[in-house]
């Protein structure tokens, strides 16, 4: 049983997140009628068939003092954390660091190890170009990099108006877990050589990622699209009880792409593996080559799963 924690100040998102992550669409409604979390809630879910016990610490002012009163109680044990920061509130960034640093403060006084994602979040959609919130955050960073000597520390903007980030950032999160996960992205990297295929992923039932590799500097928008069609494309595969599914759609700039989504099962557990290309009518030979090189490539892929799983 491995134990994750989202921590942060009272209304940074961490219940928002998790509610987002469990529910990939239609979140919003709930979202909106969050109350804030008395205690700590809990909940379990399973990756890569491990049990992973999902924490999610109340942020007011009580519990917070209550945690730090009693970290033995509360804070042992815990593999991962998720330090979640309202990037949008300035105002309380200090107090944000200061929690972040007493909780740290902890880890090292009773030498556990622990690794801390840190999400910027609330880093909202139409924020993304925004001069004085990048500077911000950016600021922020730097303070906070004091830290990595002592614990293994990466950075993430999240918003939950962009599912992929809360995806992307809970993905490699996790993977941090796991020594050899950067090895699937790897092998996909070295699938592609001499390709170029826009993205080719391998994801786990319930949408984390275990490894991809995104054509480089391919748009937002053209990730946001993948990714919208990659949850449309998992609800059709469950509901229509396939293996396989195969698709051709364009991006808004009209460049049309076609791809393969496929249910693979690794020591008993299932996966998708899905792969999306630029139609190229000229080149189909190379389009045949890439699908030959994927297929050839699964071996070493559910090998690459029982060494994680180990
Ligand atoms: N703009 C924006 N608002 C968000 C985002 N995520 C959450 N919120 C809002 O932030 C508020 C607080 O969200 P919660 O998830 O309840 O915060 P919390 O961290 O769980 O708070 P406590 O339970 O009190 O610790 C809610 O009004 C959410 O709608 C986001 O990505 N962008
Ligand atoms: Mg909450």
């Amino acid at each position: 049983m491995k134990k994750i924690a989202f921590i942060g100040l009272d209304a940074a998102g961490k219940t928002s997140i998790i509610t987002a992550i469990t529910k990939k669409f239609g979140f919003e409604d709930e979202v909106a009628k969050l109350t804030p979390t008395r205690r700590i809630s809990r909940d379990t879910f399973k990756f890569l068939g491990i049990e992973f016990s999902r924490l999610d610490f109340g942020g007011q002012r009580v519990y917070r003092d209550d945690y730090l009163k009693h970290p033995e109680k509360y804070l042992n044990g815990i593999d991962l954390i998720f330090y979640v920061i309202d990037a949008q509130d300035f105002d309380r960034y200090i107090e944000s660091i200061d929690y972040l640093e007493e909780i740290l403060l902890h880890f090292k006084e009773i030498q556990e190890e622990v690794m801390v994602a840190i999400l910027f979040h609330k880093f909202d959609p139409q924020l993304v170009d925004n001069v004085e919130i990048n500077k911000r955050i950016l600021t922020l960073k730097q303070a906070l990099t004091r830290y990595s000597n002592d614990f293994d520390i990466f950075f993430f903007e999240t918003s939950i108006f962009d599912i992929k980030s809360v995806m992307d950032a809970f993905s490699s999160g996790l993977s941090m877990l796991f020594d050899k996960m950067e090895l699937v992205s790897n092998l996909f990297a070295e699938i592609n050589k001499n390709y170029d295929a826009i993205l080719i992923s391998l994801f786990d039932t319930k949408g984390i990622t275990l490894g991809e590799f995104y054509r480089p500097h391919l748009q937002l928008s053209h990730k946001l699209k993948i990714y919208e069609l990659y949850l449309e494309l998992q609800k059709r595969i469950i509901s229509e009880n396939k293996k396989v599914y195969e698709f051709s759609d364009v991006f808004e700039n009209g460049e049309r792409f076609s791809g393969v989504i496929e249910v693979l099962e690794f020591s008993k557990l299932d996966f998708y593996l899905l792969f999306i290309i630029e139609e190229n009518v000229q080149n189909l030979e190379e389009t045949v080559t890439l699908l030959d090189k994927i297929e050839a490539a699964k071996p070493q892929m559910e090998n690459l799963i029982l060494q994680l799983i180990q």
